[in-house]
């Protein structure tokens, strides 16, 4: 081991390897340095040197390319590598171990037979870059050391942009450290330096020995292991440990004499997440990941990352004014996936001004009108092109944001898009109730692009399904138990961006509205607004909306509005809970008991106001009261 460790390392990355003193560590590096056969090997520790060699690497190697704004560059990943792979990636998992029909398995020694066999030789002509980083805070309860091998620069400078250093964590937890490990290889690439063999596309994550294998594949969902791939391994770890990972932003909102709470909200890819996270007048902790661990009876969440690997469609200068500004001044960023014109600038979909006629794009040269294969229009950028970037030098940074203690979370949000079921804004009837209904009731429709047209709706709950590595069942039961022992159990609210007006078209909402909902729920989280309790949950006065409007956002909201927006939908609601409950049904094995019991006691609350009140019931016909959170008090 030591042997081939000396013959491919130069004396001083050796040294930087041999500080760390974990044999894993070495074990990990020296198989793959093996099997893979890269030609160099180069170890990155924290030191700002370190970095730059995998910054300028990237430029070096062609997979990143300077852009006219100092510091920014741009990548394109193969025209069909554009988001996760979700037909080749799997769990492996051992014989006899089933996790039910949602969610992607392999038989573990067929599946590490597969990959062995393309990793083979995959980094000849490559260098390979060895990264530490750390998942949560440093020096804190929640750290995880993560090691990452990859032939890729590209991937090597998001993690950068995205993660904490970890070299240092590394070597303080030494031979104690129970670390991710990740392997990745972009294998052969083209002449625009892209996969070449996207049939022999792999990503394989296994639970049993921590480790994730990625292969012939770039797009960052794929290939950043400390992202997705990362994500299923905390999944399962934190279940046998009695913590959660969430697919969750982080955000401090902001309430009335510099009060701070912490709000985390759990949303599926696309659907406002991001925007969300970065509300203006609000600080971000994270737009992603969080671990969630119960310390002394609270939620405590950290930010899993330390960077954002956002979604660039539809960024302008009003409705993401923080984003925008970020993205047209110099600082280190990567664009993915934009379309790039002569003079090195970058446009999107949604970007503010015309679109240029011509550039290049995922799809090679580009000019308006261009068509695809299958004679679909190209656009300027791809839907999911994306950005990285850190979230440190942020204005809206939130100053916790590295803190070893983590922030105690106050309120958690679920959402998704939804045209036409649930109401704007809207707490649950308790923890359980808001588990099932807000988040394992998650649904979320493909097209929201066409508007008035329905899209199909994806059973997502708690937006986590494309990552769990252990069944849904087991998942959502972990979920409601962690409840158990809390000194004061946070609200649980869902939120719905999306909603249309059936006679328009139009959506109900403007992007920005949002900003008033978590004005909203930081009131309600401590206590300091009433709710009307309705069958679906607790939606708030229009007396109090009215004033968040104006002060927020200098709007006059109008008591039509409210009613459009928070008359309760029984029809739609009850339509919802037979689609959840024939899912849970047929389709996930072990469904907790309290779940299925929780979605027909919110049959029987619509089923009776439906008796006396109708299809669409405007929030006047409910009782208001309860800023104590009871139901019955009505003070
Ligand atoms: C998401 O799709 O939820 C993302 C980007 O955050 S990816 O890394 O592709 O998962
Ligand atoms: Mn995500």
């Amino acid at each position: 081991m030591e042997e081939i460790l000396k013959k491919k390392l130069s004396e001083k990355d050796y040294a930087k390897i041999e500080k760390i003193g974990n044999p894993e560590v070495d074990k990990f590096i020296t198989k793959y340095i093996e099997l893979c056969n890269p030609d160099s090997v180069f170890v990155c520790t924290d030191s700002k040197e370190d970095i730059k060699y995998i910054r300028d690497a990237a430029v070096k190697n062609g997979e990143e390319h300077k852009m006219a704004i100092d510091g920014h560059t741009y990548h394109f990943d193969n025209y069909l590598d554009q988001a996760r792979d979700k037909a080749h990636t799997a769990i492996l998992v051992p014989k006899g171990v089933e996790l039910g029909e949602s969610i992607d398995t392999k038989d573990r020694d067929e599946g590490l037979k597969d990959v062995m066999e393309i990793l083979k030789d995959s980094m000849k002509g490559h260098e390979m870059y060895v990264r530490f980083f750390c998942l949560g805070p440093t020096n804190s309860k929640f750290s995880i050391p993560a090691l990452q091998l990859t032939d890729s620069a590209f991937v090597a400078h998001n993690e950068d942009l995205l993660y904490r250093q970890g070299y240092e964590e590394f070597v303080r937890q030494g031979k104690n450290a129970k670390i991710f490990k990740f392997i990745h290889s972009q294998g052969e690439l083209d002449e625009r330096k892209t996969c070449k063999n996207l049939d022999k596309r792999r990503i394989y994550i296994d639970t049993e020995e921590n480790t994730v294998y990625s292969a012939n594949t770039q797009y960052g969902g794929n290939s950043i292991g400390l992202k997705k791939l990362a994500m299923r391994l905390a999944i399962k770890r934190g279940s046998k440990e009695g913590w959660l990972t969430e697919h969750m932003l982080l955000m401090g909102v902001h309430g009335p004499k510099g009060r701070v709470t912490y709000f985390t909200g759990a949303f599926p890819s696309a659907c406002g997440k991001t925007s969300t996270a970065m509300l203006d007048g609000e600080t971000i902790v994270g737009d992603d990941i969080s671990y969630l661990k119960k310390i002394n009876g609270e939620i405590i969440g950290v930010n899993v990352e330390r960077g954002m690997f956002g979604i660039i469609q539809g960024i302008n200068s009003k409705d993401d004014p923080i984003q925008w500004k970020a993205l047209n001044n110099p600082r280190e960023i990567i664009l993915s996936n934009v379309l790039i014109t002569e003079d090195k600038k970058a446009h999107w979909i949604g970007k503010n001004g015309d679109v240029p006629a011509k550039g290049i794009n995922h799809s090679g040269d580009w000019f308006v009108g261009k068509k695809d294969a299958k004679d679909k229009e190209i656009k300027c950028s791809h839907p999911n092109a994306r950005f990285t970037m850190s979230l440190d030098t942020l204005e809206n940074c939130d100053k916790n944001i590295h803190s070893p203690e983590g922030v105690t979370v106050s309120g958690i949000v679920y959402g998704g898009r939804d045209s036409d079921t649930c109401v704007p804004v809207e707490e649950s009837l308790s923890w359980t109730h808001g588990i099932v209904m807000k988040g394992a009731a998650l649904e979320s429709e493909t097209t929201a692009a066409t508007l008035g047209q329905e899209g199909v709706r994806e059973f997502n709950p708690m937006s986590n399904l494309d990552f769990l590595p252990i069944p849904i069942g087991e998942y959502i039961k972990n979920n409601i138990e962690f409840e158990n022992g809390l000194k004061k159990v946070p609200p649980i609210f869902g939120v719905n961006y999306f909603l249309v007006d059936k006679e328009t078209g139009k959506f109900l909402n403007e992007k920005t509205d949002k900003k008033v909902w978590y004005k909203w729920m930081e009131l309600r989280a401590n206590k300091e607004v009433e709710v009307i309790e309705t069958p679906t949950g607790k939606i708030p006065k229009y007396e109090d909306l009215k004033p968040l409007f104006k002060s927020v956002l200098g709007k006059d909201y109008s008591p039509e509005a409210y009613n459009k927006q928070f008359m309760i939908r029984v029809k739609e609601s009850l339509s919802k809970i037979d689609r959840i409950k024939k899912i849970y049904e047929t389709k996930v094995k072990d469904a907790p008991k309290v779940l299925l019991e929780t979605l027909e006691a919110q049959r029987k609350r619509l089923l009776e106001a439906q008796a006396k009140h109708g299809d669409y019931i405007l929030p006047e016909k409910f009782v208001a009261g309860g800023s104590c959170g009871c139901s019955c008090c009505g003070h």
